[in-house]
C-alpha cells in the first residue's frame, strides 16, 4: 500500500479523500492556492504545500507545482479528485512519468474516453447500445444531411472533444441543418482546437442515467448500480438520486452485466461512469466519466461501499474487494448540491460564512469544508455542501431530505438550499416524474 497520497483538488472533495486516506492509516498530502490557506481540507490535513495564487490555472491546474509537492513531501500517488486535472491524460502520464502512481484509469483510457467519437466507437464494438447516429465524424454538409435524412430529424450535432453537454446543435429540421452543422463546428474548433463533429438522433425527453463502474488490475470489473442525473440545469446537475425512480432492479441488472462485460474487454482500470439516456424503456451510451464524480456518495450510501478506498486499493495494485454478487442495493439515497449561489438568479454569492450548522442524524450525511467564519473564495466552482440522505425508500428519504434541508444553517452567503426545499415539495419531483427538462421549467415557473 502507498506510504502517502496527495491529493490535487481542494473543497469537500480534497476532505473526502482526505477521510478514505486516514481509513487506510495512508497520511495524505493538501495542496492549496494562497486563497485556500484557511480551507477545512488544509486545516485538517497531516501536512499541506502551497501550490500557486488564486486562480486555479496557477495552482490547482498547475502541473509542475503539483509533481514538486508530490516529490517533495515524498507521496507516492497522486489522487485527482472531479474537475481540474482529474481527465487530462498529459498530467496523468507525467504524474507516471515522475515515479508516482495517478489514482484512476490509464492515460490511454483518459484520451480514448475524452474523444466522444472514439469512446462511442469502442462501446458500440463491445455491445453497449447507442443512440441512433453518424459512425464517426461527419466532415462535410453533405454527409450531414445523409445521415439526419437517414436517422431522422430532429438530430443533434456534437463536437468529438466536448462532452457534459459544451458543443451541442440541436436541428428541428432539414432547412436548419446546414447553419446548425457549421456553427456546432466553428464553435468546437474555437473552444477545443478540433472540429471533429458527429451526429445523433435528439432524444426530446429522456432522463440522465449512469452506471458506476470500478475495475482491478487483475480484470476483475463491477458495477455499483445507477444514479439518475436528470435534474440539471445548463448542465449543472442540482439533485441526484439512487437508484433511478425510472429503472426495475432486472434493467440495473441487464445495463450493469452489458457495461463491465464491455469495461473487461476494454482492460479498464479503476473508477469510471457510463452515462447513458434512457427513453421509452431504451438506453443510449453517450459518454463515458473517467473520473470520481461528484454524486458518487448517492451510490455509496445504497451499496455501503466506500469507493474512494476501493479506488486506492486498486491503484496499489490490490484486487477488488467485491465481486458483484457482493454487491447489494439497500433502500434509496438523494443527494442535494448546496452551491454559493443565488438561488433564484445562480449568481455566485461568495463572502463570509458567519454561523454553520449541518444536519444530522440517521441517514444523514454532509460532506462540506464549510465552517463559521470561513470566506467562500469567488475564484472556484461555488459547489460548497452536498447534503446526501439515505433511507429504507423513496418516499422515506424524500422527507428525511426535507427535515434535513430545514436544519441546514448556512448563515452571511445565500445558498442554493431554499431551491432544494421547493424541488423536494414539489408532487410531479415526488412521483419520480421527471426527464432532463424538468428542472428548467421548475425554476422558469
Ligand atoms: C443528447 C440529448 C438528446 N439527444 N443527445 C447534454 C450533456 C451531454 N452529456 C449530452 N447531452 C445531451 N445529449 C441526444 N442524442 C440531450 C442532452 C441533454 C442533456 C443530457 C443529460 C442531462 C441534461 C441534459 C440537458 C440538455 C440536453
Amino acid at each position: 500500500m502507498f506510504q502517502k497520497i496527495l491529493i490535487a483538488n481542494r473543497g469537500e472533495i480534497a476532505l473526502r479523500i482526505q477521510r478514505a486516506c486516514r481509513e487506510l492509516g495512508i497520511p495524505s498530502v493538501a495542496v492549496h492556492s494562497t486563497a485556500d490557506a484557511e480551507a477545512m481540507h488544509v486545516r485538517l490535513a497531516d501536512e499541506s504545500v502551497c501550490i500557486g495564487p488564486p486562480p486555479a490555472k496557477d495552482s490547482y491546474l498547475n502541473i509542475p507545482a503539483i509533481l514538486s509537492a508530490a516529490l517533495v513531501t515524498g507521496a507516492e500517488a497522486i489522487h485527482p479528485g472531479y474537475g481540474f486535472l482529474a481527465e487530462n491524460p498529459r498530467f496523468a502520464e507525467m504524474v507516471e512519468a515522475h515515479g508516482l502512481t495517478f489514482i484512476g484509469p490509464s492515460p490511454a483510457h483518459i484520451r480514448m474516453m475524452g474523444d466522444k467519437i472514439a469512446a462511442k466507437e469502442a462501446m458500440a464494438k463491445l455491445g453497449v447500445p447507442l443512440v441512433p447516429g453518424s459512425n464517426g465524424a461527419v466532415t462535410d454538409v453533405a454527409k450531414a444531411r445523409d445521415v439526419a435524412t437517414q436517422i431522422g430529424y430532429p438530430v443533434v450535432i456534437k463536437a468529438s472533444a466536448g462532452g457534459g453537454g459544451r458543443g451541442m446543435k440541436v436541428a428541428q429540421d432539414a432547412g436548419s441543418l446546414d447553419e446548425a452543422f457549421s456553427i456546432a463546428r466553428a464553435e468546437a474548433r474555437g473552444a477545443f482546437g478540433n472540429d471533429a463533429v458527429y451526429i445523433e438522433k435528439y432524444l426530446d425527453h429522456p432522463r440522465h442515467i449512469e452506471l458506476q463502474v470500478m475495475a482491478d488490475d487483475q480484470g476483475n470489473v463491477v458495477h455499483f448500480g445507477e444514479r439518475d442525473c436528470s435534474l440539471q440545469r445548463r448542465h449543472q446537475k442540482l439533485l441526484e438520486e439512487a437508484g433511478s425512480p425510472a429503472l426495475s432492479a432486472g434493467a440495473r441488472d441487464r445495463l450493469g452485466a452489458t457495461a463491465t462485460a464491455a469495461l473487461a474487454k476494454l482492460g479498464y482500470r479503476n473508477a469510471g461512469t457510463l452515462e447513458f439516456l434512457y427513453q421509452d424503456g431504451q438506453f443510449a451510451f453517450i459518454e463515458m466519466n473517467t473520473r470520481l464524480q461528484v454524486e458518487h456518495p448517492v451510490t455509496e450510501m445504497v451499496c455501503g461501499i466506500d469507493l474512494v478506498r476501493e479506488q486506492i486499493r486498486i491503484a496499489a495494485g490490490a484486487t477488488l474487494d467485491y465481486t458483484q454478487r457482493q454487491i447489494s442495493f439497500s433502500g434509496h439515497a438523494i443527494e442535494c448540491r448546496i452551491t454559493a449561489e443565488d438561488p433564484a438568479t445562480f449568481t455566485p454569492t461568495p463572502g463570509r460564512v458567519t454561523a454553520f450548522h449541518a444536519p444530522g442524524g440517521l441517514g444523514v450525511r454532509v460532506d462540506s469544508g464549510l465552517y463559521a467564519g470561513y470566506f467562500v473564495p469567488p475564484y472556484y466552482d461555488s459547489l460548497v455542501a452536498k447534503l446526501i440522505v439515505h433511507a429504507p425508500t423513496r418516499a422515506d428519504a424524500i422527507s428525511r431530505l426535507r427535515r434535513a434541508l430545514e436544519e441546514f444553517a448556512i448563515v452571511g452567503i445565500q445558498t442554493t438550499i431554499p431551491l432544494h426545499q421547493r424541488i423536494v415539495d414539489d408532487p410531479e419531483f415526488q412521483r419520480g416524474d421527471y426527464t432532463i427538462h424538468w428542472l428548467e421549467e421548475f425554476v422558469a415557473r
